[in-house]
């Protein structure tokens, strides 16, 4: 069977947009459009745990894959998506071996890694620990976003660590890393390192964009592409309608 962790090591393209309104309907607006996947982003939204559940239940309804960017690199953000049923975590801000090292530690069960044994939503309350452990050691996949300076220079020792799925540039908060250091080298440039070396390396490699004729063209070179989000597609249709009415 495909899963999502399988269809990104066999690099089949993939594409879906992030999800930050807090509502399960948009999760269900959104998934009406077929993407390859959704990822619920709990790092810039108001998203509780409780809602964040909610939302996954919503994309298994919809039978779309939902990855979860959590809040940041902390074993309970990204147990609590798990938990929730959630086939992947997005780990925001990993920057050097150690901070990918604890974000696989945490979304991974022993031996690999050092996740509880939660009996939640993911474990059938009780019905299934053992058998959801199994899938989940299989199945969920670790992405860390590489979205820093840090993160550049220190590319190589991030590709390394073991029980990587992908790396996911984040080229927002990199563009401001840089000019906040006054970096020289430009945005493109530093894209361009990240993702060869991911390539040199056959690390699979995701990108973050908001525009579609990036992303067509993102998709031809990388396999896996967050292309905007509901709240980005609300408010251009807001736009769009009130020009309209103009
Ligand atoms: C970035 O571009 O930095 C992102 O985090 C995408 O949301």
């Amino acid at each position: 069977m495909t899963y999502l962790r399988n269809a990104v090591a066999k690099r089949v393209p993939l594409r879906g947009p992030f999800v930050a309104l807090p509502t399960p309907m948009s999760v269900e607006i959104v998934a009406g459009a077929k993407p390859d996947f959704i990822c619920i982003d709990t790092e810039h939204s108001p998203i509780s745990d409780g809602l964040l559940t909610n939302m996954v239940r919503a994309a298994d309804l919809a039978r779309i894959p939902a990855l979860v960017r959590v809040r940041s690199n902390l074993p309970q953000n990204i147990s609590a998506a798990l938990d929730a049923g959630a086939c992947g975590v997005l780990v925001p801000h990993v920057s050097n071996a150690s901070e990918a090292k604890a974000a696989v530690s945490a979304a991974r069960f022993a031996p690999h890694g050092t996740r509880g044994a939660g009996p939640g939503r993911a474990a059938s309350y009780l019905r299934d620990i053992g058998g959801s452990i199994e899938r989940a050691r299989k199945e969920t996949l670790v992405a860390v976003q590489l979205e820093t300076l840090q993160a550049v220079k220190n590319v190589d020792e991030i590709l390394a660590v073991e029980g990587i799925d992908l790396v996911f540039i984040g080229p927002g908060d990199l563009g401001v890393d840089a000019a906040a250091q006054a970096c020289i080298e430009s945005l493109d440039d530093l894209i361009e390192r990240l993702v060869s070396a991911a390539q040199a390396a056959d690390v699979p490699v995701g990108i973050f964009t908001a525009d579609r004729a990036a992303s067509k063209r993102w998709l031809a070179r990388l396999s896996f592409v967050i292309e905007g989000s509901d709240a980005q597609f609300l408010t251009l249709a807001s736009d769009a309608a009130a020009a309209a009415l103009d």
